[in-house]
């Protein structure tokens, strides 16, 4: 199994998930603006929609979409699930959330968007970001385990840091714990982020 990913794009949700999962799978980093892989093949031809995440399994598939390649991430890890039989539908309502939502909301910080628009995208961000947070009851948004919710949303949390949003505590912390675990560390440590 192979993970396309940029650093510190989205695809590091899947990358931490992957470690989370305790799955086997190598990584190849893809330069996005070329849409070259690091060793040298179109990335056009791996994913024809030319962006990541894009997970290559072991049958010969190819996923792609943040909610799709999570939740089968989730479905290999039991440790991965939230319990209840809502638990995965609510994980995928903050799926769905974060990635039509919040990751939508980030285009123009990350296009080079006017000043006006990028103040715009600043201020909708704090506001989705603000039920999320009036609904975190526990260290995760789960529960005191994180789901593949939680890795999606730490990447929406350090892109906050990396443009200047502010985020309200009980986020902050939030993004702080995730910081903490070993996988994480790991997995920014080999995208080349700053840990
Ligand atoms: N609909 C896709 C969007 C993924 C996406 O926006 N990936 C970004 C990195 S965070 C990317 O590869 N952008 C490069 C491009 O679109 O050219 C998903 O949810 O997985």
């Amino acid at each position: 199994m192979k993970l396309y990913y940029s650093p510190g794009a989205c695809s590091l949700a899947d990358h931490i998930a992957l470690r989370e999962a305790g799955i086997d799978f190598d990584y190849e980093r893809v330069d996005l603006h070329a849409r070259v892989t690091e060793s040298g093949q179109d990335f056009l031809a791996i994913n024809p929609k030319g962006y990541v995440p894009a997970l290559h399994l072991d049958d010969g598939e190819m996923l792609t979409e943040n909610v799709a390649v999570l939740d089968w991430i989730a479905s290999r890890a039991p440790v991965l699930q939230v319990a209840g039989s809502l638990g995965r539908t609510r994980v995928l309502e903050m799926l769905t959330y974060i990635t039509t939502e919040i990751h939508r909301a980030y285009k123009p910080l990350w296009h080079g968007g006017e000043g006006a628009q990028q103040a715009e995208a600043r201020a909708t961000i704090s506001t989705l970001l603000q039920p999320i947070e009036a609904g975190l009851s526990n260290d995760y948004l789960f529960g005191v385990a994180p789901s593949v919710a939680d890795f999606y949303l730490f990447v929406m949390l350090l892109w906050a840091r990396k443009f200047e949003i502010e985020l309200p505590d009980r986020l902050s912390q939030l993004r702080d714990r995730m910081m903490a675990r070993d996988t994480v560390r790991t997995a920014m440590t080999v995208e080349g982020l700053h840990v």
